[in-house]
């Protein structure tokens, strides 16, 4: 049995995410989990809120509440709509937990024992009537490139140009408005990432198999221009993890805090803390997944993301974890994706514009968002998300393909045979072949997943659908019934083992449907169909089994042009 250490990109805290965040990173890594526990491996599936940084404290001021409580508070909904989501994580944790602050500030020590951490004089906004330093996003003010009025202290929304915020023409506090302002030298903390050039390079070249789009990245940010900055990892807050060696003071940092991208990818290790805390495990037993020493250079470690935070794990995480010496466990796939739009342009959460996770609950059961996102996951280049395509997609692939045959199987046995699985006759030719092309089909389904290719995974999947559909076309049980029971009788039962085989190989896309499949053939036995022919002899003659609810309802043509109206505009 293997064992498959996997996380997500951690969401951040300020608000809820949107269906292109979610099939960036979650709900796939939630499909690979689900898929690796399913063959029978060991798995532990790590996600957690990313709660420190500007973004969280000003969404609680916006809040007008305190920003330990807005981040408690969030929690409790992101873990809320995760769960409505079906995302199986072992533990959903938060990277301001003490496990992570403690964890934080030891690889801080151990970076500045290696000599890998310089302090840097620098010069940064202090606000005379707030009465602190002002990071990037607290400063406002014109900007120099494009005279844009509102642009923030780290970048420029209106012309993109990055910033700093001494460069902002008439600078004011995002906080206060006041325009008091002055420049005042202060210290902070650069992670000397240079230094590791040729050990990330190494590194990253070691990875052969890791897609194109994530190692691009990687080397463009080693190599280009500027290439492997050194990097501030402090910042002037009050929320976050205090500037610390170990359990040591740090002199002259007082009252500042390690920046949110220094910590967040720490919490990784740290959930799992969390994780073992929260069950009643000892620290060998988390260890075990992340020190190399203590039994985790057998684990495989996969993570899932966005392009956009590729850099970050590729250079920033690794650099900490090099960096520090230690024997921790480093990633061996990084699965990353491209974005996602909508309607005709983008999803954005500062613009409420598109389908946030908790409205898409709202309007229908989690399998049809599943099913859509996952098969038309932004994996080779972008993708869209229209209505229409949706309603095609649920109508077609999960009403019409999957959901009628398990009805008209399951309808049909109950009228000519009752509700169990009928006796007698034996699987002529043409299930000879149905059984041999699903032995392939199988094969390559599972070559897909393991191979983390989403949208292939999904076209074998639908396809394995369709074969026993074009089947039960063919076999026609309802003609043969008539001339030969017998051979109906075979046919049936092999449909019916058939629905149970879609229950098992379909629940990493669509787990409540599996369960729904799995309690109308009263089965607890989700074993990997690895032999697809004994598989398809698994419920026995006799075996009961009642006929399910409809599984996917279609959507309606005025049910998707009131969503398409509702969500086109912003969100309130
Ligand atoms: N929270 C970025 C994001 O929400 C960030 C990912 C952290 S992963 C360690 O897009
Ligand atoms: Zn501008």
């Amino acid at each position: 049995m293997a064992r498959i250490l996997i996380t997500s990109a951690l969401p951040y805290i300020n608000g809820i995410k949107h269906l292109g965040n979610l099939v960036g990173s979650q709900l796939p890594a939630d499909l690979f989990a689900r898929f690796q526990r399913g063959i029978g491996n060991e798995v532990l599936f790590l996600c957690a809120t990313d709660e420190h940084g500007t973004p969280a404290e000003l969404a609680a001021s916006k809040a007008d509440k305190p920003v330990a409580e807005y981040c408690a508070e969030m929690h409790e909904v992101q873990a809320k709509i995760a769960k409505g989501f079906g995302l199986s994580f072992d533990h959903f944790g938060r990277s301001s937990s003490p496990a992570n602050h403690t964890l934080t500030q030891h690889f801080a020590g151990k970076l500045a024992e290696a000599g890998l951490i310089s302090e840097v004089a620098d010069r940064q906004v202090y606000s005379n009537a707030d009465g602190r330093f002002l990071p990037d996003r607290y400063v406002e003010g014109t900007c120099p490139n494009c005279f844009y009025e509102r642009a923030r202290g780290d970048q420029c929304e209106e012309c993109t140009k990055q910033l700093d915020p001494t460069d902002l023409i008439t600078p004011r506090s995002a906080i206060s408005g006041s325009t008091d302002l002055e420049v005042r030298e202060t210290k902070h903390l650069f992670l000397r990432q240079s230094e590791l050039r040729d050990q990330l390079d190494a590194w990253i070249d070691s990875k052969a198999d890791w897609p194109v789009l994530t190692t691009s990245i990687a080397k463009k940010w080693l190599h280009d221009g500027d290439g492997l900055q050194d990097r501030g990892i402090t910042r002037d807050l009050d929320w976050g993890v205090s500037v610390q060696k170990g359990d040591e003071a740090w002199d002259g940092m007082e009252g500042k805090v390690f920046y949110v991208w220094f910590d967040a990818p720490i919490e990784y290790i740290a959930c799992a803390k969390e994780w073992a805390e929260a069950n009643g495990k000892d620290d060998a037993e988390w260890e075990r997944w992340w020190r190399t020493d203590k039994g985790a250079d057998d684990v495989r470690y996969v993570q899932f993301m966005g392009k956009d935070n590729v850099p970050f794990h590729t250079l920033s995480f690794p650099a900490t974890i090099l960096g520090s010496g230690e024997p921790w466990k480093m990633v061996d796939h990084l699965k990353s994706f491209n974005y996602l739009n909508y309607d005709g342009g983008q999803f954005s959460t500062s613009q409420g514009r598109g389908v946030f996770m908790d409205q898409a609950l709202e309007l229908l059961p989690s399998d049809y968002w599943r099913w859509w996102l996952l098969s038309h996951a932004p994996e080779s280049s972008d993708s869209e998300f229209t209505w229409e395509n949706f309603q095609q997609s649920v109508n077609k692939d999960l009403a019409d393909v999957l959901g009628n045959f398990v009805s008209r199987i399951t309808k049909f046995c109950r009228s000519k045979f009752g509700e169990e699985v009928p006796a007698g006759g034996a699987f002529g030719e043409q299930e000879t072949a149905l059984i041999a092309d699903l032995t392939k089909r199988v094969h390559a389904y599972e070559g897909h997943m393991e191979a983390m290719d989403v949208r292939k995974s999904a076209q074998e999947l639908r396809a394995i659908w369709v074969a026993g559909n074009e089947y039960l076309q063919s076999a026609a049980p309802w003609s043969t019934f008539k001339t030969n029971p017998e051979q109906a009788a075979a046919q049936v039962r092999l449909g019916l083992n058939l629905i149970r085989l879609y229950a098992v190989l379909s629940a990493p896309f669509i787990p409540d449907a599996t369960d729904k499949m799995m309690a109308a053939l009263k089965s607890e036995d989700r074993d990997w169909p690895s032999d697809v022919a004994a598989f398809l002899n698994g419920l026995p003659e006799g075996h009961a089994f009642a006929v399910p609810d409809v599984l996917f309802a279609k959507i309606a043509d005025e049910e998707r042009e009131e969503w398409q109206a509702k969500f086109s505009g912003t969100r309130d």
